[in-house]
């Protein structure tokens, strides 16, 4: 499936539908969205398109469809995995959700948010809060991720362990197809067995089947209180240790547990003004816990308090605190959450988000390790982050002081693939929560089974006959 170049008469006419708020052709408002997030991947587009609605999102895509021209679909552009960037011959035009950005509606009765693609996570969180009600799922891009990104990445995050990833939470889906037809699934009905699921065939379909353009989403209860909680601890098994002795203790309180090496600590404090060690001593590895509670409920500290003393008692922890109010609860969480931006202020690293069974995770963070450092002298593993999902972000670093770009042209390619087949080998996943995208299209195209291969593509052809939604990602 190749598509066309857009040609001068195409950009006329889509500029002529969506108007100058909808239609920039300007390099300079389009560059900065050829980026991504680190600064590693660059493509090029003739056009910025920003729909203002779903009517306007399906005239456009028609138009696109007509005339063969790739769309790649763009929401916050936080995608670890460059999803959103375009190619970089310049093949294809953007399609931006930034002006699809209404709640249309929160009710409490149903627990549901109808929210379009463009809303931001955090403004989600705030309006649903507004209403005493709360969007569980929540991670450190929320100021720029969108609902639209968040679905089409099936995006995890810090409370999966909880409340499961953006699937999850996905009630119901508007989109527009590859052939510009409109898909009006919102309706958030509870039960529908009517065959296959249009709606978990776009969740993390990065885009390539269609363009989400507003969705239905599952609404809780606000919290009533919450506990959160820094323990430092002798090892990843201590760890997954003391998540199940929490858990036994608490109930279904716990919902955050996420690993912290002692170097991503420091590499936070070094780096992220106004951090500092929450506690006194030492510790090669830490956790940040969140319990919660619903208004009314007991506090949850106190059972977290007395479950963490005992394993202190047990030496799964070498000594914890709990914040004493909300303002220390986020200094906590800002330490787990700037763990990526203080990575990336640091230096270049290869990047995998592995998932393995849980059980095994402890181990498999510490063999591995042990392996890919041997192999590759010098290199640094940061492996951190949603341990009761079984899912780190193993990421190994380069070597102190080596050139960034001539390390990730010589050597980051080598390291990936040993990291991907030590967690194949281990019956894990290469991607776990941030997808394929570009950067991992091609260790995926390599290790994927042939039948998942072949299923996808035909799926892939079957909605996107032309290949027109965005093309180089996710299905090699
Ligand atoms: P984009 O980056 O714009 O797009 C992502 C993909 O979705 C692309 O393939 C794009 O084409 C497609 N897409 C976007 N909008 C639409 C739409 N409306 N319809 C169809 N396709 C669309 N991810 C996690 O899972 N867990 C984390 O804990 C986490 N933490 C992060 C922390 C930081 C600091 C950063 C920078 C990123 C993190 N991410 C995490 C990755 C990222 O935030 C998620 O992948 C998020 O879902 C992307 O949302 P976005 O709006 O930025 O999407
Ligand atoms: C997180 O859990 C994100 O913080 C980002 O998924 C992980 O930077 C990373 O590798
Ligand atoms: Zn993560």
């Amino acid at each position: 499936m190749t598509t066309s170049p857009p040609e001068p008469v195409l950009l006329e006419r889509l500029a002529a539908r969506l108007g100058p708020r909808g239609f920039t052709a300007d390099p300079v408002d389009i560059e900065p969205w050829t980026v991504d997030w680190r600064g590693r991947v660059r493509g090029q587009a003739a056009a910025l398109l920003s729909p203002a609605d779903a009517a306007e999102t399906a005239d456009v895509v028609a138009m696109c469809a007509a005339a063969g021209v790739a769309i790649v679909p763009q929401g916050g552009n936080t995608s670890m995995v460059a999803g959103a960037i375009p190619p970089a011959d310049g093949s294809a035009l953007i399609l931006s959700t930034r002006r699809m950005r209404a709640i249309r509606s929160i009710s409490a009765a149903d627990g549901v948010a109808v929210a379009e693609a463009g809303v931001v996570l955090a403004d989600l969180h705030a309006a649903a809060e507004a209403e005493g009600l709360r969007f569980p799922l929540s991670l450190a891009a929320k100021g720029s991720a969108t609902i639209g990104g968040l679905i089409s990445t099936n995006a995890g995050g810090t409370q999966v362990l909880r409340f499961g990833p953006m699937r999850a939470l996905v009630l119901g889906i508007e989109a527009v197809l590859p052939d510009g037809s409109r898909f009006d699934g919102l309706t958030a009905l509870r039960k529908d067995n009517r065959g296959y699921d249009l709606r978990q065939l776009l969740a993390g379909a990065e885009g390539t089947l269609g363009i989400i353009t507003a969705a239905s989403l599952r609404l809780l209860p606000a919290i009533g209180r919450r506990a959160v909680a820094w323990a430092g601890l002798p090892s990843p098994e201590a760890a997954l240790a003391l998540l199940r002795r929490l858990e036994a203790a608490t109930g279904e309180a716990i919902e955050s547990f996420e690993l912290v090496p002692d170097d991503a600590l420091q590499l936070v404090i070094r780096h992220i003004p106004g951090s500092r060690n929450p506690l006194a001593g030492a510790h090669p590895w830490h956790v940040l816990i969140e319990a919660t509670a619903p208004a009314g409920a007991p506090d949850p500290a106190d059972a977290l308090g007395t479950a963490l003393g005992a394993a202190i008692e047990a030496g799964l922890a070498g000594d914890a605190v709990i914040a004493a109010n909300e303002k220390q609860a986020d200094a906590l969480w800002q330490l787990r959450e700037n763990i990526s931006e203080a990575e990336r202020i640091d230096g270049v690293a290869a990047k995998h988000d592995v998932s393995v069974p849980v059980s095994a995770m402890p181990g498999f963070i510490l063999s591995a390790r042990k392996e890919v450092e041997a192999r590759f002298p010098d290199v640094r593993v940061l492996a951190f982050g949603h341990l009761g999902d079984g899912n780190v972000h193993f990421n190994v670093r380069a070597p102190a002081g080596v050139a960034g770009p001539a390390w990730l042209a010589d050597t980051a390619a080598a390291v990936s693939r040993m990291v991907h087949d030590l967690t194949v080998a281990a019956g894990g996943s290469i991607s776990a929560e941030h997808g394929i995208g570009q950067t991992k299209l091609a260790e995926y195209a390599r290790l994927a089974s042939p039948a998942r291969l072949a299923a996808q593509r035909a799926i892939k052809a079957a909605l996107d006959p032309k290949g027109i939604m965005n093309p180089g990602k996710l299905v090699p």
